[in-house]
């Protein structure tokens, strides 16, 4: 799968991208992120990629023009299945968008700043806006990063069995139940009996009510959506 981030804050995105499992995705060519600088497809002498509001007192909008040029000469190079825009007024972004996301061939972020970008961009240009939650950030990076982390974890391979993907919170709407490491006790706190019996089916059993019983008590909307998938 390969990934086009346009952004006028490159360096922000270049760090969380390149460390740990999404790194060694990339190295093994599992994932192709791009990361384009929005600046190189201005046609200002100061690289400008912003430009006043028509409507007073609004701040600085993201412009078209550099928007356009720097999409269209990714598209004249392959198909995108989708142009992303992320925006804190998008579409709240969860563990099935990751999921879809996951599947796709090329996908494109724009990243949003300033006030917003020219509605012509999102009515013409974008296929999806997406928000990752109810509060505001600087600027859409972070979400970008957000987004393409927990698309590419998804992708065959990246993950061993062991930590398999499709073991993860949210995948069946459960979290997940709490995990321990040695020593079994550490000044009297002990780790549950259970999980030293060597009994497979019994700790997967105690596994799955752990998660119910957490899902339930942290998040009562999730467990509500649990119980609406299992009856
Ligand atoms: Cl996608 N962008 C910005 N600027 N703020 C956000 C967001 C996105 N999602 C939540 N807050």
């Amino acid at each position: 799968m390969r990934i086009d981030i346009i952004t006028v804050l490159p360096e922000i995105l270049n760090g969380p991208l390149d460390h740990s499992i999404i790194k060694r995705a990339r190295d093994k060519g599992l994932a192709e992120i791009y990361i384009h600088n929005l600046r190189d497809y201005s046609d200002d002498k100061h690289r400008r990629v912003d430009d006043y509001s028509y409507s007073k007192g609004a701040g600085m909008v993201m412009a078209i023009r550099p928007i356009e040029k720097a999409v269209n000469s990714l598209k004249k190079e392959r198909h995108y299945d989708e142009i992303i825009f992320t925006t804190p007024d998008g579409k709240l972004f969860d563990q099935k968008e990751a999921n879809m996301l996951s599947m796709k061939k090329n996908i494109i972020i724009l990243c949003g700043h300033y006030k917003g970008v020219d509605q012509r961009v999102r009515d013409h240009l974008i296929t999806m806006e997406i928000s990752i939650g109810d509060y505001v950030l600087t600027g859409g990076e972070l979400a970008a990063a957000v987004i393409t982390d927990s698309i590419i974890r998804l992708l065959p391979g990246v993950i061993s069995d062991e930590t398999s993907a499709l073991s993860d919170s949210f995948q069946d709407n459960l979290l997940s139940p709490p995990v321990y490491t040695r020593p079994a006790d550490y000044k009297g706190m002990k780790v549950p009996e259970i999980l030293l019996s060597g009994n497979d089916k019994l700790i997967d059993d105690w596994k799955h009510q752990q998660a119910v019983e957490r899902t339930k008590n942290l998040r009562p909307d999730l467990y509500q959506k649990y119980l609406k998938n299992n009856s």
